[in-house]
């Protein structure tokens, strides 16, 4: 059987080639990548909130003590970036969307939802890509907390979606009935996102 060069460092690394989606390659290193600069905090986050509003009974702000009351939950998943870099296995850890969701008593109206992050970034994706398995507000990946660089204190983690819907620096979620792309998605990138599908553009 024919293997491209990228499929055959997935099977020297040890997986199965069908996990690296199409036109993408397998590193081991873990990219930065991002428009804009990186966010910084206080060590005490002080000021910072985390809000949820929209298609809700209740919106809420958070505060980071707040945040860290809610249940946790861990995942390791593959991530996959559409410039063409695959990382697998990577173990994140934080809330679960379920623990907000009951919180706000989010509305069935709540058809999608948009990651609001630092600087105007802002990621869409559908109210259910929320519930999925592997989904959460990441605090911690690979076992500790979240570099500055890779969106401390919280970020998004989609999975089964290239890797820019999941919103670093993550301040909020907005819930609403019809959908609105986001900054990538704005310029001409795929709405739905799927790299296995290799969904990279909307043209
Ligand atoms: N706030 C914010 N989040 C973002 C981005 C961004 O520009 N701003 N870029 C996205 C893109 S394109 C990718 S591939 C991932 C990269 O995450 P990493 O730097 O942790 O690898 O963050 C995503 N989240
Ligand atoms: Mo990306």
């Amino acid at each position: 059987m024919f293997r491209s060069k990228a499929e055959k460092k997935v099977l020297e690394a040890g997986y199965e080639p069908s996990r690296l989606p199409p036109g993408q390659y397998l590193t081991d290193k873990w990219p930065v990548l991002h428009a804009g600069s990186v966010a910084t905090y206080p060590a005490d986050l002080a000021g910072w909130d985390f809000r949820v509003w929209g298609e809700v009974e209740s919106p809420i702000a958070l505060t980071w003590a707040q945040l860290n009351e809610l249940p946790t939950v861990e995942v390791t998943q593959d991530i996959h970036c559409v410039t063409r870099w695959s990382r697998f296995d990577v173990t994140f850890a934080g809330v679960p969307w379920s623990a907000i969701r009951e919180l706000v008593g989010q509305r069935p109206s709540a058809r999608f939802a948009i990651a609001h992050a630092e600087a105007g970034f802002t990621a869409n994706v559908p109210a259910e890509a929320l519930e999925q398995e592997g989904a959460l507000l990441a605090t911690h990946a690979d076992g500790e907390p979240l570099t500055a660089e890779h969106g401390r204190p919280l970020r998004l983690v989609v999975p089964g979606r290239y890797f820019w819907k999941s919103a670093k620096w993550l301040r909020g979620i907005e819930l609403r009935g019809d959908d609105q792309p986001g900054f990538w998605e704005r310029l001409g990138y795929h709405n739905d996102a799927d790299p296995f599908a290799e969904q990279r553009y909307a043209f």
